[in-house]
């Protein structure tokens, strides 16, 4: 019986709460209970979202908004294309001499050593034109003196070259480290 009372005496309150709120809000002076549905779908929109940095995965190291990683296993220049493909990347491309140091930096600090290394430069389709890998511009280069031999079987590109650290264009199915690309990814923080 009390529990029934209670629960009476319960709803009284609750219809009388609204009540006195219709008539406060007539009078501009409810605004806290109940809660108007624009409010609610206000405080919904104002919900700002996380914010976010570009980062790249573990073992990665980042230039500008992409991410870079050396690979020491020696391969051909076509399975080390392979190889970036099977981690979402693709051989590296270069597209200014601040990003080529900053590529032969970070292979000097994991090796110690300035090594000839595969990035993805081709000209295997046509001799005359020159591709990288992942579908950018090749419109930067930075080769050796000597080369690009064109009209030979040299068809694959090698940073670290000689004695100027520079391009050559070497037969593909040599085997060398290599260096893959991939773009940087939203992550929150
Ligand atoms: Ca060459």
């Amino acid at each position: 019986m009390k529990i029934v009372i209670l629960c009476v005496l319960g709803c009284v309150m609750m219809v009388l709460a609204g009540v006195s709120c219709i008539w406060l809000r007539l009078t501009n002076g409810c605004s806290y209970w109940p809660a108007p549905a624009d409010a609610l779908v206000k405080s919904t929109e104002t919900v700002k979202p996380e914010l976010v940095n570009r980062s790249c995965s573990k073992g990665w190291f980042k230039i500008n908004n992409s991410c870079f990683l050396y690979v020491p296993k020696p391969r051909s220049w076509a399975e080390a294309e392979r190889n970036c493909l099977t981690m979402g990347a693709h051989l590296a491309s270069v597209h200014n001499i601040n990003e080529y140091h900053e590529i032969q930096k970070k292979i000097a600090a994991i090796t110690h050593d300035y090594k000839e290394t595969w990035i993805g430069g081709s000209n295997a389709q046509q001799v005359d034109v020159w591709l990288w890998s992942d579908g950018t511009i090749f419109h930067f280069s930075n080769w050796c003196p000597t080369d690009p031999n064109i009209g030979g079987p040299q068809r694959c590109l090698q940073m670290n070259h000689g004695a100027q650290k520079c391009w050559n264009d070497v037969e593909c199915d040599v085997l060398l480290p290599s260096v893959c690309t991939k773009k940087t990814q939203l992550i929150q923080r």
